[in-house]
């Protein structure tokens, strides 16, 4: 073979051998093979030459080409298996590690005591009712009897929205579940029988106050419904949240807007570790007349009352539990001590 040829081909041996990645590979088979390239500059010599001369030489460089296209090939093959050698080996995977677990979720405290208020309430006749978080204040205040310039009203005490619904009302985060019942009231004809829990929110933020926690309000509205049932009915309710006929309730006399006449609820466990103390545990009265207009009925016709409970509250009495905050931390060791 011609000495030009033999020192192209191992020019060619050596400069792929340096070549140390594909790019650099493919950019000396272009200076060879290529357009511009040595070995292509050679075939186009041919075009000048006649006969066996031509023949011979052609022979020669297309055998030169062959062993070129021998060794860029090998060469790829190499530069491939090495690029996956590395990928393999940085990506191995350590079957030994111990797994990252999957868990599952719980049931968070309060949202028990909710599901265990409303199997309570539905297995004597109320219905559950669930509504708007965001309220227009004339279901949230107005409906309830609140005055116009009553405190609760107030920017200090209560989540406004800085927007108004269609009929240009001012819309609030709802300081309590009552508009729910309102809703309902309007909604159905009596008896209306009814609870409603769910989130409310205030301005307020301690110890003992979160800015958004959790109400069950109850409603029982028809011809004869007295201070009586009202006491039948929590009486009922309060031993079988605590799973014990243990405990008495008092009755005493307070004020709200709503009710009238109103009276929180006291309760008093008659063994037990908080046995002896009374413990205030609701609000509550009969509805005032001008809520029962509200609702769309004849105050002269219809009576009942209402109440509205805490159930942080009835949580943490249920579960002996001394800080509210911890309801709102997310500490799993906390909450998992509600789900075993
Ligand atoms: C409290 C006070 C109370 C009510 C809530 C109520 C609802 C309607 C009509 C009339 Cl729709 N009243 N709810 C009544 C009395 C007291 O709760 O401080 N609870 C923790």
């Amino acid at each position: 073979m011609d000495t030009t040829l033999d020192d192209l081909v191992a020019q060619a041996r050596l400069r792929f051998a340096q070549a140390s990645d594909r790019a650099a590979l493919e950019n000396e088979k272009a200076a060879l093979l290529g357009k511009q390239g040595a070995l292509t500059a050679l075939l186009r010599g041919l075009s000048g030459m006649q006969g066996e001369e031509k023949r011979r030489l052609g022979a020669q460089i297309n055998q030169a080409k062959q062993q070129v296209e021998a060794l860029l090939a090998e060469r790829r093959a190499a530069l491939d298996q090495r690029l996956l050698d590395q990928r393999l080996a940085a990506e191995t995977i350590d079957v030994t590690l111990p797994g990252r677990g999957r868990s599952t979720g719980g049931v968070h405290p309060v949202i028990r005591s909710w599901q265990r208020v409303e199997q309570i309430f539905r297995s004597i006749g109320f219905d559950v009712a669930d509504g708007p978080e965001i309220e227009n204040d004339w279901t949230n205040f107005t409906a309830l009897n609140n005055p116009e310039n009553h405190p609760a009203r107030s920017m200090q005490d209560t989540f406004y929205v800085d927007m108004t619904d269609a009929q240009g009302l001012p819309l609030v985060l709802r300081t309590h579940t009552s508009p729910m019942q309102v809703r309902y009231a309007r909604m159905h004809e009596p008896p209306i029988k009814v609870i409603a829990p769910g989130r409310t929110y205030r301005v307020d933020s301690d110890a003992t106050h979160s800015p958004m926690f959790h109400q069950v309000e109850g409603l029982w509205i028809d011809e004869h419904i007295s201070f009586a049932d009202l006491k039948g009915v929590y009486t009922h309710f309060l031993r079988a949240f605590f799973g014990t006929d243990d405990l008495t309730l008092r009755f005493r006399p307070s004020f709200f807007p709503f009710t009238e006449p109103s009276a929180e609820i006291d309760m008093m466990f008659k063994a037990g570790p908080l046995k002896g103390r009374w413990l205030e545990i609701s609000g509550s009265g009969q509805v005032h007349p001008q809520v029962v207009r509200n609702f769309g009925l004849d105050p002269e016709k219809y009576i009942g009352f209402a109440f509205g409970s805490g159930l942080e509250r009835l949580a943490m009495l249920r579960y002996g539990i001394t800080d509210l905050r911890q309801f709102f931390e997310g500490d799993l060791r906390f909450l998992r001590q509600f789900n075993v």
